[in-house]
């Protein structure tokens, strides 16, 4: 057929072409009669009837960029935290409040259906949003980016508290369908596990390997304010032989179907666990499952119009988000060398140009390393390989400092120490042309630690991309009474440029704005309130100060340090009832690993320490602790808009960047916070007059660490502190159990408080005293805060982006000129 004989109904956004679109959508599409429909209906009505309005656009960027032969930006991630899709594709399309109305005059409730959507929650914590993140800068700035990542049947767990404990349960969010996936059945590739590797003359041959398909899915992702529209392609794992059928033949039918479910649990569920590597080898085949996938679709995409792999680099950009795609390295050597014959050296060398690595954390027990007698077994022409760039690079190494035994020691690829295993970052560094870290502080700390041998080696490939965040989710979603503000005083803009929140700085002062900013937190502080009263029965008080930690439970992120210091406060106003206090409702949410003891029983205590204290009358509506259950990027949306104060509490060092910490000044909240990660970027932005700095610095941190800290001594010292320590060890807010905590205790007193937060506790609660007295003042609280709103434009992802696009994928954003 000829393209002009092609023709489709190019679809309005008028109300009226969007109420007989969503009504099509319910008969023909949801098979549902109105009469019938439930709620569930018209979301999924609605959905596809708005998905059909980016599809458009869509193609036709594609287009753009096969006649532009534009450079193709590959970013690949175990992990998209993606949340809701349905608001952010009416944002795109700018028709929120057409969709609105249509829904209103087929006498369907919008904010129900709204709520509805379950999350894609494909994701830890940042490292996963940071990507979904870079997915809608890469698609507002018109860069050519794809997401690869897995599509798995599970997300992250759904959290319960029973009892103060967490409860984990699965998250089989795929449930209802999900209207915004094209599965590509059409699109699948062959992925071999195990077998041998057969060497003849220069011709090496994986055999006898043990296959598994991926099966793409493609989810659209647009841009904002541009008719650019990039793709998020998800592999799902299926059985390459349906079923058995000698088995089926003989009547075993589970037999027949079981080897179709062992393979297809490659894509099956998110490990839950952002803070060890437990080396688990399934975890390991979902690496290598998605990685090969998405190569070999590149390489197709590639070699339709060109040939050879000369340019390769010239249209391809790999980039690794940490080390789980590492093993696209060697598997990009294999289909160069063993699939198309080019020279090693060669092939090396394309290698090195194409790919490019970010590093997320520097704690040790994150780091990845794998078995060496595993790689072999699940991966033996994969681990070849990796030997074989080792040589290369310690050959390399050997010619430009002798033979220093010591530093191949140190910079090898394989770790020799007890089992050997392969240290994956190392791999990640030898082969990309650019390596960074996620803010200022931890790039420069990633070449002094983890990478100091690498970054005399190859200064030249070490740099810093300060993370950021879509404004357009971050605040105009997020935030409609506050964005409603800024439009009304500087114009819609700063969704594509938030830089220009700049100008709110001149009316920091201006009463009519401040009341307004004030009235906008407010009315943010009542839709939280509303929501914990609904779901929790809690009742919170708009009018007290919310106090918010939301994130990971890590005992790096200090939990307990926030807790020490809500214990304090409690123990304060037990001792002076009478005292004016500024009162305050501590909200935590956030979930722990399954398998991370710790974190479990931290969330335990916050909870003990929660019901202790709400259900003392002597306490009143001065002090309320709450914690959120089952945190995820929709809870977030909500209690971020609402918070006064922001907790990024990490130890000095230990945070890569924070993106939660961005998210929430960006809102208007203070923060109070330490010199880690993006805090210290955050202070130089918004002033450091308008945040709450305490505690030592990574400096100090380590002169501490180095000199025999003593937590036991500072404990001693200090009564207010050795009070809460020996009111959780004794039981105070556990009497059914009074010995529960003591571990808790012990690690904090007796076994070294690793994270040091006995050193910071005093600095703290100072801190937060003098967050009280700011408080007082509300004119001059709200002053601070548009400040801080106005100071964060350089957080925006589209900044982020920008520089990634410019100083390391080398890509220039396409030439938009779609209609
Ligand atoms: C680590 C691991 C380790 C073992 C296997 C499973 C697994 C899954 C995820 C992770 C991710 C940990 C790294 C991470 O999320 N880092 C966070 O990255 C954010 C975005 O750059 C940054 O803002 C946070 O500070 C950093 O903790």
């Amino acid at each position: 057929m000829k393209l002009n004989d092609f023709k489709y109904d190019h679809l309005a956004t008028d109300v009226a072409a969007l109420k007989t679109s969503i009504s099509n959508k319910l008969i023909y599409a949801v098979g549902k009669d109105p009469i019938a429909a439930r709620p569930q209906d018209w979301l999924q009505a609605t959905a596809l009837a708005v998905r059909d309005r980016l599809v458009e656009r869509w193609m036709k960027t594609t287009r753009a960029q096969y006649a532009q032969d534009a450079k193709r930006v590959y970013y690949l991630s175990m992990e998209f935290l993606i949340g809701r899709t349905f608001t952010n594709a009416l944002l795109a399309l700018d028709i929120h409040q057409n969709v609105k109305q249509a829904l209103a005059e087929l006498e369907v409730d919008f904010d129900q259906i709204v709520n509805l959507e379950s999350d894609a929650a494909l994701g830890n914590g940042g490292l996963g949003r940071l990507a979904a993140c870079f997915l809608d800068s890469m698609a507002t700035l018109g860069v050519a980016g794809f997401g690869y990542g897995i599509r798995y049947d599970y997300g992250m767990f759904r959290q319960q508290i029973i009892d103060g404990h967490q409860v984990e349960s699965p998250d089989y969010w795929l449930n209802d369908g999900n209207p915004w996936e094209f599965p590509r059945p059409e699109v699948q590739y062959r992925i071999r596990f195990g077998g041998r590797v057969e060497r003849e003359g220069n011709v090496t041959r994986w055999l006898d390997t043990h296959d598994v398909l991926a099966m793409a899915y493609d989810t659209i992702i647009p841009g904002y304010a541009t008719e650019a529209t990039n793709t998020l392609r998800l592999w799902s794992a299926k059985a390459s032989s349906e079923i058995n059928l000698a088995a089926f033949n003989q009547g075993n039918y589970f037999d027949a179907v079981e080897n179709k479910n062992h393979s297809e649990n490659v894509s099956r569920v998110l490990y839950p666990d952002d803070s060890t590597l437990s080396g688990r080898e399934l975890r390991l085949r979902q690496e290598y499952f998605f990685v090969a996938a998405s190569l070999q679709d590149l390489v197709r995409r590639y070699l339709m119009n060109h040939t050879g792999f000369e340019a390769l680099p010239d249209h391809v950009a790999i980039h690794l988000n940490d080390t789980h795609p590492v093993l696209a390295i060697p598997e990009l050597m294999r289909i160069l060398v063993d699939e198309h014959q080019v020279p090693w050296a060669k092939a090396w060398a394309l290698t090195e140009k194409v790919f490019s690595y970010t590093n997320h954390t520097l704690m040790h027990e994150a780091l990845e390393t794998w078995p060496v007698d595993m790689l072999g077994r699940v991966l033996p022409r994969h681990l070849n390989i990796i030997f074989e760039i080792n040589a290369d690079f310690i050959a390399q190494i050997t010619t430009r400092f002798g033979e220093d035994v010591e530093l191949m020691r140190r910079v090898s690829l394989i770790d020799e120490h007890g089992e050997r295993r392969v240290r994956m970052a190392y791999l990640a560094v030898v082969a990309s042309h650019r390596i960074n870290g996620v803010s200022q502080l931890h790039s420069e700390l990633m070449k002094q630690s983890i990478f100091a041998d690498f970054a005399r080696l190859f200064p030249e490939r070490f740099n810093n991309k300060t993370n950021g965040i879509t404004p357009r989710r971050w605040l105009s979603q997020a935030n409609p009474s506050l964005s409603k503000l800024i439009d009304n005083l500087i114009g819609p803009d700063w969704r594509r440029h938030l830089d220009q929140l700049a100008g709110l700085a001149r009316y920091a002062d201006d009463p009519d704005f401040a009341a307004a900013f004030r009235a906008a937190k407010h009315v943010n502080k009542q839709r939280l309130a509303a929501w914990v009263g609904t779901h929790l029965g809690v009742t919170l008080s708009p009018d007290s100060l919310f106090d918010v930690q939301v994130k990971r439970i890590h005992e790096y992120k200090r939990q307990l340090l926030n807790l020490l210091h809500v214990v304090t406060r409690y123990n304060r106003i037990l001792a002076n009832p009478d005292a004016d206090w500024v009162p305050r409702t501590v909200i935590f949410s956030g979930k722990a690993a399954s398998a991370y003891h710790m974190a479990k029983h931290i969330i335990k205590l916050i909870n003990d320490v929660a019901s202790k204290i709400n259900h003392d009358p002597r306490v009143r509506d001065r002090l309320k602790v709450v914690f959120i259950p089952n945190y995820s990027v929709s809870l977030a949306e909500i209690i971020i808009p609402a918070a006064d104060l922001s907790e990024q509490i990490s130890t000095a060092g230990t945070e890569a960047s924070g993106t939660g910490n961005m998210k929430f000044a960006l809102n208007g909240a203070l923060t109070i916070g330490t010199l880690d990660g993006a805090n210290i970027e955050i202070r130089d932005n918004v002033g450091a007059d308008n945040i709450f700095i305490f505690g030592n610095t990574t400096q100090q941190i380590e002169a501490l660490r180095a000199h025999g800290y003593l937590p036991r001594e500072i404990y001693e010292q200090n009564a207010e502190l050795k009070l809460a320590l020996d009111q959780i060890r004794d039981g105070y807010f556990s009497p059914d159990e009074p010995q529960r905590f003591q571990s808790i205790f012990d690690t904090l007193v007796s076994w070294g408080d690793h994270y040091l937060l006995l050193s910071d506790y005093a600095s703290y609660v100072a801190a937060q005293d003098r967050v009280d007295e700011l408080y007082r003042h509300q004119r001059e609280w709200t002053r601070r805060t548009i400040l801080n709103t106005a100071g964060m434009g350089a957080f925006s992802s589209d900044r982020t982006i920008a520089e990634y696009a410019e100083q390391i994928w080398h890509a220039t954003p396409l030439v938009q000129d779609l209609n």
